[in-house]
């Protein structure tokens, strides 16, 4: 699937498929060996490729030219809209303090450093993250890791003075393998809008149950860029109000997450201008936390978008211990105004 709209697209590229780089702002390698790269990825998630492994390099294509550019390890490029930056911590590079877990230590220097480094340019609003950490689920001075990572997170979005409530960037957080916090992300010249479930409590209005400090995310953003406008949909999975719902069972969670999906579109068009978005041409990563429900997982979002869209499967650890299956996704509609 190819959207006719030029300003932005996700695709999968492959090193048997040359691709002309001066048309992608950057890519990253999904898969279990880190020695694989293409040459426009900035770098590795080392989450496993479903159902047969292998790499897949995720490449977000746009129009050039583009200019490079790096803030301490972060490394970034960009066109006149939009700016993709990476950056690969090591948590032993942070050892912990009485007052702080490597963890929360290596969230807030990741994101001090993106703050920092789209602060020197003209992109100054984090549009999307991706956050791959560690150990997710293990506890840490009997606090769950994902549960440090937001402090770190939290942290360091109030101490660059940038919005953690309403207002933050949409975002997904995994768990892989190795020693590396790594977060990738989008920002842009224009101001994102940002989009809300009401089935679900606002992420940053979580109770403190699930932790000392909330995760910071939208359940979406939209982006206008020339002739289109674009939404980054967090990952999504199967929680109603604040909980999650359908215990082990992945296939209620999988219908039910499917329906968050619907919602958050719907509710997108609502704030967007042309109001076009759909759930049948999204690019979608499905994220299943055990690889033996794998087809099951493939039927039921198969059977519910068909085949317009274009799915990456992984097999990763979802930042809460029951939940079995997270899905994010990108979406696009022409907008000839803009
Ligand atoms: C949830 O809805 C599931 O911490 O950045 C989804 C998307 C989730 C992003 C994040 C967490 C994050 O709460 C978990």
């Amino acid at each position: 699937m190819t959207p006719p709209f030029p300003s932005l697209n996700l695709g999968n590229v492959s090193e048997d498929h040359p691709v002309n780089l001066d048309n992608i702002l950057g890519a990253v390698t999904y898969g279990n060996d880190g020695t694989d790269f293409h040459p426009a990825s900035f770098g590795a998630v080392s989450i496993p490729v479903l159902p047969k492994g292998g790499v897949v390099h995720s490449a977000w294509f746009a129009k050039g030219p583009f200019v490079s550019g790096s803030y301490g390890s972060l490394q970034f490029r960009h066109n006149e809209n939009v700016l993709f930056g990476f950056i690969a911590l090591n948590e032993k590079d942070f050892p912990p303090t009485g007052e702080a877990s490597s963890l929360q230590q290596v969230a807030y220097a990741a994101y001090s450093s993106i703050f920092g480094a789209i602060k020197t340019t003209p992109f100054r609003n984090l549009v999307r993250c991706w956050n791959y950490l560690p150990r997710i689920n293990e506890a840490d001075s009997g606090m769950e890791r994902y549960r440090h990572f937001n402090i770190g997170r939290q942290d360091a979005f109030i101490r660059d003075n940038f919005s953690y409530l309403a207002g933050s960037p949409s975002a997904c957080a995994l768990g892989s393998a190795g020693s590396q916090l790594v977060v990738y992300f989008m920002s842009s010249r224009s101001e994102p809008i940002a989009v809300e479930n009401p089935r679900q409590i606002s992420a940053y209005n979580y109770p403190s149950i699930y932790g000392p400090r909330s995760p910071n995310f939208s359940r979406a953003t939209l982006l206008q860029l020339p002739g289109m406008e674009v939404l980054f949909i967090s990952g999504t999975a199967s929680i109603i109000g604040h909980k999650t719902v359908h215990h082990s069972d992945v296939e209620a969670q999988t219908a039910e997450t499917l329906r968050n999906l619907e919602i958050v579109v719907e509710q997108s068009n609502l704030k967007s201008r042309v109001g076009g978005f759909t759930t049948r041409n999204l690019f979608m990563k499905v994220f299943i936390r055990h690889a033996k429900d794998f087809e099951k997982v493939v039927s039921l979002v198969r059977k519910h978008f068909g085949d317009a869209t274009e799915v990456t499967w992984l097999q990763a650890d979802i930042c809460r211990s029951e939940l079995l299956v997270e899905i994010e996704a990108f979406g696009f509609c022409e907008d000839v105004a803009s």
